[in-house]
């Protein structure tokens, strides 16, 4: 009896100082086996020990064998209980952590610009056109009053496809020029799209860009329309108190055409050095015009019926200057810094 009771008391140190140390369900286990394992558990050894005992002593000894178990069991199944909390613990979501969004693209610039300027036009009541980047020289060049041959070609830089007929259009007026010969006026569209040049890329230039046209053909269009949606427009687009000059210049596919300036919104007309203006005070925006009666003719439209005015304008050059953005180039590199800089979301 005593040897039995000298053994618990062992085995309760002992147990003690394993608890301690249990760190895990594996080594909750192995004690679990150590002291309660049916064949040779502590528990089971002390069993058959009883055994030996004089019969008078095997009722208290069974006592406290038993009490012993269950205190062994009690002591495992607390050990149980918080490694299964602190394991739920550590597998549960920790809701303080920001959250991982996934990748959201961004528009790029140009199409932010290209947006802007469509909804403004989309109020006046223009509607949006699109057509083909390669094109004929007949849409490109001559139903735009290019004469054959006609110096003013070289104007273009243009980027021929096959000796003579095919081309990358040099603007979007091929696309005003198939809207007129389908649809009869009243025309009021704006054509955004690439157009392309033979020209090496610097920070002004690029062989390939965006330009937007504009066009109205109806009944009694003037100047006046020309000069008040113009006006309304960059207005719109830059700022209330901007000031708009038009000054006379020449297209082959207009006449009278002209050339349109802002004041320069970078130092407001007030430095006599400014980067963007250079100290004159005003920067090009626009080229525009009434469209030229042999345009009108070579669509099929009555000159003496209708006139229209037309506009075109660079995308990326209009958005670098309200920007100020310093190379033309960064539009058409795609470094993510750069794109997505100019996005709202
Ligand atoms: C510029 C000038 C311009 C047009 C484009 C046009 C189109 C047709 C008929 C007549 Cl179908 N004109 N387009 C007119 C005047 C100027 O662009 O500096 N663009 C960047």
């Amino acid at each position: 009896m005593r040897e039995i009771k000298n053994q618990i008391d062992a085995y309760r140190k002992e147990l003690e100082k394993a608890t301690a140390r249990i760190k895990d369900a594996e080594s909750l286990q192995e004690l679990h086996t150590l002291f309660l394992g049916r064949k040779k558990g502590y528990v089971t050894l002390l069993m058959n020990a009883m055994k030996f005992l004089p019969p008078e002593e095997k009722r208290d000894a069974g006592q406290i064998i038993n009490l012993f178990k269950k205190d062994v069991q009690d002591v495992l199944d607390g050990r149980q209980k918080s490694i299964q909390k602190s394991r739920i613990i550590s597998f549960a979501a920790d809701l303080t952590l920001p959250g991982r969004s996934p990748y959201w693209g961004a528009p790029h610039p140009l199409r932010l610009f290209q947006n802007r300027i469509e909804s403004i036009f989309q109020k006046m009541g223009f509607s949006i056109e699109e057509g083909p980047e390669i094109e004929t020289d007949f849409y490109n060049f001559e139903a735009l009053n290019f004469p054959p041959e006609h110096p003013a070609r070289d104007d273009w830089d243009t980027l021929y496809l096959d000796k003579d007929d095919w081309l990358l259009r040099t603007h979007t007026s091929p696309v005003q020029i198939r809207v007129m010969e389908k649809r009869k006026p009243p025309i009021r569209i704006i054509c955004p799209g690439k157009v392309f040049r033979k020209e090496a890329p610097d920070p002004t230039h690029s062989p390939m860009f965006y330009q937007v046209e504009g066009l109205i053909v109806d009944h009694g269009i003037t100047f006046a329309h020309l000069k008040g949606t113009i006006d309304f427009f960059l207005r719109t687009f830059f700022h209330e108190k901007i000031k708009v000059r038009f000054r006379p210049s020449f297209f082959p596919f207009t006449e009278p055409s002209a050339e349109v300036d802002i004041s320069c919104t970078v130092c407001n007309q007030k430095d006599d050095n400014c980067r963007v203006c250079g100290g004159s005070g005003w920067v090009e925006i626009l080229g525009a015009g009434m469209v030229d009666p042999q345009v009108l003719k070579n669509v099929n439209i009555d000159p003496e019926k209708y006139s229209g005015f037309a506009f075109g304008m660079g995308i990326d050059r209009t958005g670098m200057f309200q920007y100020q953005i310093p190379d033309l180039r960064y539009f058409f590199d795609n470094d993510l810094r750069f794109i997505r800089k100019f996005s709202r979301q």
